[in-house]
């Protein structure tokens, strides 16, 4: 098989000492961190858009990336191209997963037919490519924004007829995904949602979604396929409003729908970013609800409005995901995906590799970081003392549920005494910065 990467040999585990660019000073797949394997903490996942597809285009100018499978010309070969680079990358990063859309891997046909047809050829090369690299699914997808048909939406466009090609290709994507062994699968609402309300049904609109949604969970009974559907929010972007706004909106469009016990979610960090959260705050929120099912690892610019999908090379923020993680016992079945991009100007295919090794660094540093501050407990244990007068006396009383207004009044009427103690944020802060900072 033709190399695609003939520059970038097997990027190996070098240790934080190492001066070499191609080599991992953090991320040791092997190693043990409470009882489990670092890459069975972390489950990497490449995206096959970013990584395979992208070329770099943006609003103002044309792709500038240089790709050695650009120059092929026929669609389909140049599709058997970028899946044979896909592997080689994902061997090369020792990387067990992936995540594609459907139009990632396979070219539009003249009409539904052909492109299943295209989808289907694809996947079994992708099928017989995965037996032979020992590489998983972590989660598939449709891509229901791209093409003009979706300009008013899929799951809740005002047009049935693209309403019923929206549900055709979904349906498709289920099964491409369940026949790949996907133990996931992603719905993300790229225009599901609205530019104007002068022209938008909001309880139309979200009723129809739902009915999307109930579908795909019966037809996956039905096939048997049993991953786990995940919704990804995003507060905007393409649209103005995005349905799916963050994992609070979610929770409560699932939970009206009776569509709870079904989905959980897939958070993006540049999508919490965008909808006004830090990546923690929605995994904490998801963990607390029992609905974190997945990680799209990347991270915005603060001080850029919008979804710029960059590799997540921020300690603090790693950090704080990886705990919310292990405290969650775990991401499994979902992983940590990199849903990320080399910036335009990072054209190099060798700019991919130092971009992936980034991020892979970053992560298992934080988790590092993450699970020696949980196993010592200085943050848990202030929580803990936090709330300790719930666990005795009037207290317990309102935790036990023995009281009311009338008991709480006389207790209240009685007891003018209310110690409040400080918050210590400051201190707290310094604790995480302590355990970055001594981490060796
Ligand atoms: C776009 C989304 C998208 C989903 C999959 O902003 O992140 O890439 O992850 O459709
Ligand atoms: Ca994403
Ligand atoms: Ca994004």
């Amino acid at each position: 098989m033709k190399e695609y990467f003939s520059n970038v040999s097997k990027i190996n585990y070098e240790g934080s000492d190492s001066k070499n660019p191609y080599s991992f000073k953090y991320y040791n797949p092997d190693e043990i961190v409470g009882g489990k394997r670092m890459k069975d903490h972390l489950r990497f996942s490449m995206s096959y858009w970013h990584t395979l597809t992208a070329n770099g285009t943006d609003q103002f100018g044309v792709g500038t990336m240089i790709r050695s499978w650009d120059n092929v010309n026929d669609k389909m070969e140049l599709a058997k191209a970028r899946m044979e680079a896909a592997f080689e990358f994902m061997d090369k990063l020792d990387i067990d997963y992936f995540c594609f859309h459907d139009r990632d891997i396979a070219p539009e046909g003249k009409d539904l037919v052909e492109t299943n047809k295209n989808l289907d050829e694809m996947v079994s090369i992708c099928k017989e490519l995965m037996k032979k690299n020992n590489k998983k699914l972590l989660w598939g997808t449709a891509n229901l924004f791209n093409n003009p048909r979706f300009v008013h939406g899929a799951g809740t466009t005002c047009n049935a007829n693209v309403y019923a090609y929206s549900a055709a290709q979904l349906k498709k994507a289920i099964e491409v995904t369940n026949e790949l062994g996907g133990e996931n699968y992603v719905f993300w609402g790229g225009r599901e949602g609205y530019e104007t309300l002068l022209n938008t049904d909001i309880g139309f609109e979200m009723d129809n979604f739902a009915r999307i949604l109930q579908m795909a969970v019966d037809y996956a009974k039905k096939i048997g396929f049993k991953g786990q559907f995940l919704i990804e929010p995003k507060p905007k972007e393409p649209t103005k409003h995005q349905y799916d706004f963050d994992v609070a909106t979610v929770l409560g469009f699932l939970r009206k729908y009776k569509l709870e016990n079904y989905f959980k979610v897939n958070i993006e960090a540049n999508h919490a970013t965008l909808a006004g959260h830090t990546f923690q705050h929605e995994i904490c929120l998801a963990r607390n609800n029992n609905v974190l099912g997945s990680l799209d690892a990347n991270q915005g610019d603060p001080h850029l409005g919008w979804d710029t999908d960059q590799f997540p090379t921020n300690i603090y923020d790693a950090t704080l995901a990886m705990y919310e993680i292990l405290k969650n016992g775990g991401i499994a079945p979902g992983g940590l995906n990199f849903d990320a991009k080399v910036r335009r100007a990072s054209f190099e295919p060798e700019d991919l590799f130092l971009s992936y090794i980034a991020g892979m660094d970053t992560f298992a540093k934080g988790l590092r970081i993450a699970y020696k501050l949980l196993q010592d407990g200085p943050i848990e244990n202030f929580i803990k003392e936090r709330y300790s007068s719930f666990s005795t006396g009037i207290g317990k009383d309102i935790v036990d549920g023995k009281v009311g207004f009338e008991e709480l009044e006389k207790y209240a009427l009685s007891n003018n005494v209310m110690n409040n103690k400080s918050g210590r944020q400051e201190y707290l802060e310094s604790i995480v910065n302590q355990y970055i900072f001594e981490d060796k």
